[in-house]
């Protein structure tokens, strides 16, 4: 009997094992949920690399336009000055930023003729401009001074020599915008500074950099006196504006310092 109950429910628990195990099985098999995963995955991973490529190649292109149109913004290119003939005589040696991009310029005065000379300025970008030099004295070739901003606009002035008496230089001054050279002018006439000292006469020239340019002046009056002072001019454009005329009794101490060129830098040479 019990032999018997025992068989039957081994038989009741092998019945109940076998329909019980379709159950884990339907619940393993919502692979859905990994199917589901794999294709959200693939699908993830080639989306960010599809943008990121394009990103890339559009900032690229953006960046470039950007840059080729600053630079044909931003700077004038003056024309290629004429070569000069060979044998000319030339004079070299000053520079300046002449047309206010940051790198300096040269400066050098050439003869075109007996009684015409030429100042030139070479920018760094290789253009050029070019501009006759008036009262310029046979026996005083004029020879390039240098550049400064007198009247800080960012763009220096060209300095020259124009000419020479026995103690004195003469200096002129020019103007230097947008590809064109242009000679300063008082009233009219183009600038010519005496600089130096003789036994009754001192003349001197000094700018600031604030837009006034000074001219200095001293007479002898007697063996230890001196008449002289300044006059003052301000910069208007290419034209120099006299703004005061201040003299008085000087000693021949207070005359003698008047007689220097005092403009940045530059020396005479
Ligand atoms: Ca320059
Ligand atoms: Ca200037």
């Amino acid at each position: 009997m019990h032999r018997l109950a025992a068989l039957a429910l081994l038989a009741a628990l092998i019945d109940a094992g076998c329909g019980g195990g379709a159950e884990p099985t339907t619940t393993s098999r919502v692979p859905p949920v990994t199917s589901t995963t794999v294709a959200a995955a693939t699908t993830a991973a080639s989306s960010p690399t599809t943008t990121t490529v394009a990103t890339t190649s559009t900032t690229t292109t953006s960046t470039t336009t950007t840059t080729t149109t600053t630079i044909s913004m931003g700077v004038t290119v003056c024309p290629l000055p004429v070569a000069l003939p060979e044998g000319t005589l030339v004079f070299a040696g000053g520079s300046g930023d002449f047309d206010g991009d940051g790198t300096s310029d040269d400066l050098l005065t050439y003869q075109v003729a007996a009684d015409n000379w030429r100042l030139r300025v070479i920018f760094a970008d290789g253009g050029g401009a070019d501009a006759t030099i008036e009262d310029v004295m046979d026996f005083a070739p004029p020879r390039p001074i240098g550049g400064f901003d007198i009247d800080g606009d960012g763009t220096a002035e060209a300095f020259l020599t124009v000419g020479a008496g026995a103690s004195t230089t003469h200096v002129g001054i020019f103007d230097v915008a947008a590809c064109v050279v242009t000679p300063v002018t008082v009233n009219g006439a183009h600038t010519v500074f005496p600089v130096g000292a003789s036994v009754g006469a001192v003349s001197g020239l000094s700018c600031a950099g604030d837009g006034i340019v000074r001219r200095t002046f001293a007479q002898r009056t007697d063996e230890t006196t001196f008449a002289g002072g300044y006059e003052d001019y301000t910069v208007t454009g290419s034209d120099l504006v006299s703004q005061q005329v201040v003299t008085d009794a000087l000693t021949e101490e207070q005359a003698g310092v008047l007689g220097q060129f005092d403009c940045g830098g530059l020396t005479l040479p």
